[in-house]
């Protein structure tokens, strides 16, 4: 539906956010704002740095590396509840792994992950954020690293542990809402394009789906005149996002690949807990 009301993101610094929304992680909640944008949250200078480890440590294959089997076009440094969650045990093994990784894998860099949490918790008002945990304190991961190659892409979707994944045997089940948060280290850009996140004003309804089923969700979303917006990032930013929201990401392009780190983040309004995992 056409609306009055433009659609912009909150931003650029959480005191600038508080300024601007009452209560930010609400007004994602009910689809007021795209995102929440938080620009140079986390040291440029250091995303490279972080890189070059992930590179040296074997943790991700070098895209000038066109002679490697790996023909992965993502490639994941974390635990992730989409892909794991079949297997609890074998999911939250791998977890415990991941903390393990992470707890050096930063050193003497800033801690990003420490960021994104902070500054999650700094809008998050008096909710306490927190690693996502079952009932007998087994934590998930706390966030994953993607790398993501040339012609890798997202396709109009959504992400919601119950609504999409249908995944009701999990702590974060509970949660009405989900969000995402993105920090990008790194963009693929080719000839000064680069690929970016497109959020459509468009929170999954049933009935949205044949839409993404089939592929027609661009047709359907001009013929509704559903507002759009483009994050455009920069490495250091971050920015939040309610996944219920229709998003995509054309191919990319470009020898870099776009590396970002991501969460989920899952909210109710009645609950003080906000958990976060990937
Ligand atoms: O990398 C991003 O900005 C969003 C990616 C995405 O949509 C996802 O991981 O589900
Ligand atoms: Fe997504």
């Amino acid at each position: 539906m056409e609306t009055q009301t433009q659609w912009n993101p909150a931003g650029p610094d959480v005191q600038s956010v508080l300024a601007q929304v009452t209560d930010p992680l609400l007004a994602l909640a009910k689809g007021e704002i795209p995102a929440i944008l938080l620009r140079q949250a986390y040291d440029p200078g250091q995303c490279q740095k972080l890189l070059r480890r992930f590179l040296q440590w074997g943790l991700m294959r070098d895209p000038l590396d066109k002679s490697s089997a790996d023909k992965r076009t993502r490639i994941d440094i974390g635990t992730s509840l989409g892909n794991r969650g079949h297997d609890k045990e074998g999911f939250l093994s791998h977890a415990v792994a991941t903390h393990g990784l992470f707890s050096h894998l930063f050193q003497p860099f800033d801690d990003p992950v420490q960021m994104l949490y902070s500054n999650l918790q700094a809008l998050a008002k008096d909710k306490k954020v927190r690693v996502a945990q079952e009932a007998d304190g087994r934590q998930y991961g706390p966030a994953i690293f993607r790398i993501h190659y040339e012609t890798h892409s997202y396709k109009p979707h959504f992400d919601h542990v119950t609504l999409r994944e249908k995944r009701f045997d999990y702590a974060v089940s509970r949660f009405e809402h989900q969000f995402a948060g993105i920090l990008c280290l790194q963009n693929s850009s080719q000839g000064g394009r680069s690929a970016q996140t497109i959020l459509h004003r468009s929170l999954w309804t049933p009935d949205v789906q044949p839409h993404l089923d089939a592929e027609t969700f661009p047709a359907y979303a001009a013929a509704n005149r559903i507002e759009q917006y483009r994050v455009e990032l920069a490495p250091g930013d971050l920015y939040f996002f309610n996944s219920r929201c229709i998003h995509e990401i054309p191919p990319l392009d470009g020898n870099d690949p776009r590396a970002v780190l991501a969460v989920f983040i899952g909210y109710s309004q009645e609950d003080n807990d906000i958990y976060v995992w990937s």
